[in-house]
């Protein structure tokens, strides 16, 4: 595994403060935005070199998304030990060379199938920190090849065609997540009554942890901040 990139005791302790919004039927959810906080940082779109045909001449940098003041490509993941995951079949796709989804979360033992949407060779190279999690040529328009995500943690996916080419899956050990969209929102189902320990992932900005309350009736909300 990689080593985990230390944050600042300061960044920590901002984290989220923890409201419990109004009553609902059911208290079995987690609901909130990730905000961030200053100005983002510039992300210049990064040449591309070869295959103009299919990858076009620029390809923007995905890392840092912010809109509206809310962190798209967070994954808030509620900590349940002894709670069963149940795998599911996720997708990721390479289309104008980049890859769809640019980040996901998929519980352990998930079969993650990788398409080629492009006519053109891809390389599809997952990186469990410096170990290689998978290694795929995909030389086939339309070409599908499954693979297991066997073990918790990021999973640092590239291309060894295209070396702009980027994508993020986070594999987890429960089965309570949920990834931010564009402006920041994110919703956590099912997860029990009680007082848990959230943990928000992002690929560049690192781990926050954070307290979240989910009422014996009604949702919690639990608000996050970057960086
Ligand atoms: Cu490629």
């Amino acid at each position: 595994m990689r080593a985990r990139r230390p944050l600042p005791v300061a960044a920590t302790l901002l984290l989220a403060a923890v409201l419990v919004a109004p009553a609902r039927a059911r208290g079995d959810d987690v609901r909130g935005q990730v905000r961030y906080q200053g100005t983002p940082p510039a992300r210049p779109p990064q040449p591309v070199t070869k295959d103009r045909a299919a990858c076009g001449e620029a390809a923007a940098d995905e890392s840092v998304l912010v809109s509206k003041g809310g962190l798209a490509n967070v994954i808030v993941r509620i900590v349940a030990p002894g709670a069963k995951e149940e795998p599911r079949a996720v997708t990721l796709d390479q289309r104008g060379c980049r890859f769809v989804p640019h980040v996901q979360a998929a519980p352990v033992g998930s079969t993650l199938a990788l398409l080629n949407g492009d006519p053109i060779l891809h390389n599809v190279h997952g990186w469990s920190g410096v170990a290689t999690t998978f290694n795929v040529p995909m030389p086939t328009p339309g070409q599908r090849v499954e693979r297991t995500l066997a073990r918790p943690g990021p999973v640092k996916v590239g291309c060894d065609v295209h070396a702009w080419m980027s994508a993020w899956i986070l594999v987890v050990d429960t089965p309570y997540f949920g990834v931010s969209d564009g402006e920041g929102r994110f919703a956590i189902a099912g997860v029990p009554p009680g007082r848990h320990t959230a943990i928000a992932w992002h690929e560049v900005l690192g781990e926050k942890i954070a307290t979240v309350v989910v009422p014996a009736s009604g949702p919690a909300t639990l608000e996050l901040a970057y960086p």
